[in-house]
């Protein structure tokens, strides 16, 4: 497979102006016949082949400016047609291709979804419905005539505004003509064909513009959409109040649909979501599903102006729609929810996540300089990552020069197919700063360490911070070079933050100091006491930070640091310390259990004086580190074992010595008003269920007890779930009738299953893998529908005792999966096969069993791109 790499970029030789679609859906026999107006691009090369890309494309007939072309002028094959001279001149192409929609398992291009006739075409997928120059920088105009059976397709969507309607002679079918005024790149085209249900309200823009809103769901279940068309008013209001942004169509169509392989898409007025990123009510959401479900509402509606209107050049670009998007929607979740709480989540997704691809073989670039297969470029640096820079970019440039920055980007690349450097150049604009150096934040792969110490000087009456960075290699980039760190920070007194005076020209003001050297030093003058330094207040940069403090500092700051970010932080250090030390070395589990003691007390007077007044805040606290970032903690010869061991033995311990404190605590909070999904609400319910959780594990009976009670009296599934997750933990009898419960409970309802397909894929027990396998039989589960196999498998490979299972079985069963599913699905497959990226830091028995299984995979015949370069990069 040809390597595809940035530097080779070069304007597309033609351009399409114009797109006329007019396409008769059908479910195995689909025909499209596309209209291109094409004109030679003054910028590419002058009597240039026109070279059309396609998928699995069967040309039926070609014509240019309306006559039929000669066979010796053009050639066609699945992947391409290429007419070899073409008329130096506008011309019209006409294609008529036939495509069969039930057969797509891909879900690329047009697909059927539960009968509903859907497509995806980013990255590439347009190419799988017409022959086209199917690359983001070729923007045209588009109208769409769509036509079908009535019966099957009473519902008719694409792109942009609805012009015409009605029925096709002979009764049985019927067309609508859709126009998108808006010239897009061919991934942002869209249709949707089927029977659904639909939600409708009007919107008002702050310009005056009236657009009917419109959530189209599965028949029956438009009561779910609420939660969907409420997040999609809130995000437009926020968009126009915070960016200054209006939407510009009449229609906005937002349709869920049940097979998806990722969680939505932005095409332009006709947003395609997976049905679980669009349902919910309280008996089928969880407060996690409710903030996830604003999350992409919002994501994919403020796509429209960062990603749509102004695109991306090509795809190495894919961050400055996506990191910028991520970022604007985390800062509206941030504004309607609890921004520090949402801060916490943000980092505690973007550790597990991000900085666990940036320390392995998948790690890249923000923005990639090569790929094989860009599908796979959609990861956690580029959209989690990617929001990082930005977030530095506006602590940098300060509030004002950063929204300054946004209007000049809007007003000037609108309507084009820009680049980072046409994005970044806004700021330095309105900033006056020259970011060169910053935006090496996008070339450069791997997570910066920050090495920190203080020293007090009591003579002097001052305070200096040594700070240095460094980068470990990452593949392909062995040499890394410093990187611009914005670090917020306070010095902690007796009595709060101390003021902070000095003269370094590294310190920027405002409690923010610029690390953009190897290292410096920043003395600070009239400091009367010894501080206690906060680092990365906010976690002001995406980076991992060594700084000595005493275990007792860190629970002076957990207890009063002014920034609630590091108050979290503070805590987690201390219980990521206690499992790193258990996590490499078993023995050291009773010492473990001392620290759970002292730990313990710590949260005591926490738990009683401060969690009732921020519950969501305390649900944070009480969530011990993720597992995978102990083991990345610990780094080499990772034993899986031996990290759940010391877990689940600080939980125990805490649970043990806090169970009354916990009990009344829950009693406290209170179960009994009924479910709203706000973040107070939410808050509460989040606190009381990981009491529950260390409940559960202290004194199981108990817990069993609980749980049971808390299913019973559920008016939510939240609470629900959450019972199911703590007797998880708690193998026996109780657990297995619980299990059968939910199932009962919720058989009908497929997204409510997936979590507990998922619940029982993570249970941390030898007898998982059968369990997994005897699922798979389970009526709930199929092969052909990703949010199955990401609940079930997907859940098996993130089992981090179970997939790294001594005997290899684990990693056998995922290899095997990934094999099987690469021949229907392979950008499902290519994704599961990540799960294996971890590899090299396990313990060598370990280490060998996981190469071996990859080895197979990438020895396997007929692999698939997107599995190829997977299997070939984790090996590499
Ligand atoms: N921009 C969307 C990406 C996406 C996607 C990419 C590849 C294959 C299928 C896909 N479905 C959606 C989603 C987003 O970032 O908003
Ligand atoms: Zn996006």
């Amino acid at each position: 497979t040809p390597l595809i790499r940035l530097e080779d970029y070069r304007p597309s030789d033609w351009l399409i102006d114009t797109v006329d679609l007019d396409i008769s859906l059908h479910p195995t026999k689909t025909r499209i016949r596309s209209q291109l107006g094409l004109r030679p691009n003054p910028a590419g090369r002058p009597g240039a082949p026109l070279v059309l890309d396609g998928d699995e494309l069967k040309l039926v007939a070609l014509r240019l400016d309306g006559l039929l072309i000669d066979e010796t002028a053009y050639s066609a094959s699945p992947q391409q047609l290429t007419l070899h001279a073409p008329p130096a001149r506008r011309f019209t192409l006409m294609i008529d291709t036939e495509v069969d929609p039930s057969a797509n398992t891909k879900l690329m291009g047009l697909y059927l979804s539960s009968h509903v006739y859907c497509t995806q075409c980013e990255a590439d997928g347009f190419r799988r419905i017409s022959y086209f120059l199917d690359r983001p920088d070729v923007m045209s105009v588009y109208t769409v005539r769509l036509e079908a059976k009535k019966l099957i397709a009473p519902v008719l969507l694409s792109n942009g505004n609805l012009v015409a309607a009605g029925d096709v002679p002979g009764g049985e079918r019927h067309f609508a003509v859709w126009h998108d005024p808006h010239p897009k790149p061919a991934y942002l085209f869209a249709l949707v064909g089927g029977a659904l249900d639909v939600l409708r309200q009007t919107y008002v823009t702050a310009e005056g513009r009236s657009v009917d809103l419109a959530v189209y769901v599965e028949p029956g279940k438009a009561d779910r959409a609420g939660w969907a068309m409420d997040c999609l008013v809130r995000c437009m209001r926020w968009d126009e109040r915070v960016f200054g942004r209006n939407y510009d169509l009449d229609v906005f169509n937002v349709v869920a649909v049940s097979d998806f392989n990722m969680g939505a898409m932005e095409n332009k007025g006709l947003n395609i979501f997976n049905d679980k990123y669009v349902l919910a009510d309280p008996l089928t959401a969880t407060d996690g599903d409710y903030a996830s479900i604003e999350a992409i509402i919002a994501h994919e509606y403020f796509h429209n102006w960062t990603g749509n209107r102004i695109t991306c050049r090509d795809w190495f670009q894919l961050c400055l729609k996506e990191g910028l998007t991520v970022f604007r929607d985390q800062e509206f979740s941030a504004d309607e929810r609890s921004r520090a709480v949402k801060r916490i989540a943000d980092v505690r997704t973007l550790r597990t996540t991000q900085f666990s691809e940036d320390a392995g073989p998948l790690a890249h670039p923000v923005r990639p300089r090569a790929y094989k297969e860009i599908n796979n470029f959609y990861t956690p640096t580029v959209y989690e990552k990617g929001a990082e820079v930005i977030r530095m970019l506006k602590l940098l440039v300060g509030e004002a020069a950063f929204r300054a920055g946004m209007d000049l980007y809007f007003e000037r690349c609108d309507g084009t197919a820009a680049t980072i450097e046409d994005f970044l150049a806004c700021f330095a604009e309105t900033s006056g700063r020259d970011l060169t150096h910053f935006a090496r934040w996008y070339e450069q792969a791997g997570t910066p360490t920050i090495v920190a110490s203080g020293r007090y000087d009591a003579a002097a009456r001052s305070y200096t911070l040594d700070l240095a960075q460094k980068t470990a290699p990452t593949p392909g980039q062995p040499e890394k070079q410093p990187v611009v760190l914005p670090v917020a920070l306070g010095l902690v007194g007796r009595s709060g933050d101390l003021p902070l005076a000095t003269d370094s020209p590294a310190y920027a003001g405002a409690g923010l100091i610029v690390l953009d050297q190897p290292s410096l030093s920043v003395t600070f003058s009239d400091v009367g006491e010894p501080p206690i330094p906060s680092l990365l207040r906010g976690f002001s940069a995406p980076v991992r930070l060594e700084l000595d403090l005493a275990d007792g500092d860190l629970l002076r700051l957990f207890s009063s640091d002014s920034d609630p970010f590091n108050r979290w932080q503070a805590w987690q250090t201390v219980a990521m310390r206690a499992l790193v030390e258990a996590g490499r070395e078993p023995a050291q589990l009773e010492a473990l259990r001392a620290t759970g003691r002292a730990l313990a007390e710590g949260l005591s007077d926490f738990l009683r004086d401060q969690a009732p007044a921020d519950p969501a805040f305390a649900a944070q606290v009480l969530r011990l580190p993720a597992m995978g970032d102990v083991a990345r903690e610990i780094g080499r010869d990772v034993d899986p074992d031996a990290i759940q061991a010391a877990h689940r033995a600080l939980s125990t311990e805490i649970g043990l010595r806090l169970g009354p404190q916990l009990l009344e605590l829950r009693e406290k909070l209170g179960g009994s008003a009924p479910y709203s999904p706000d973040a107070a609400s939410a808050g509460r319910r989040a606190l009381r269920n990981e009491a529950l959780g260390l409940i559960a594990l202290a004194s199981p009976q108990e817990g069993a007890r609980l749980c049971e009670a808390q299913f019973a009296a559920g008016d939510n599934l939240t609470d629900r779930l959450a019972a199911l997750a703590a007797m998880t933990l708690v193998p026996g009898e109780a657990r297995e009738a619980l299990i059968a419960r939910f199932a009962k409970t919720y058989a009908a309802e497929p997204l409510v299953l997936d979590k507990w397909l998922m619940a029982q894929a993570l249970i941390p027990e030898a007898s998982t893998l059968d369990r997994v396998r005897e699922l798979m039989q389970h009526p709930a589960f199929s092969m052909g529908n990703p949010n199955r196999i990401r609940a079930l498998i997907g859940g098996f490979a993130a089992n981090l005792t179970q997939f790294n299972r001594t005997d290899g079985t684990g990693y056998a069963f995922v290899a095997e999966m990934v094999i099987a599913l690469d021949r229907t699905n392979p950008q499902v497959a290519s994704r599961l096969l990540s799960s294996f990226k971890s590899w090299r830091m396990l313990e060598p028995g370990r280490r060998t069993l996981a190469q071996g299984r990859l080895a197979q995979v990438a020895a396997t015949p007929n692999l698939s791109r997107d599995v190829a370069d997977i299997a070939e990069r984790t090996l590499a």
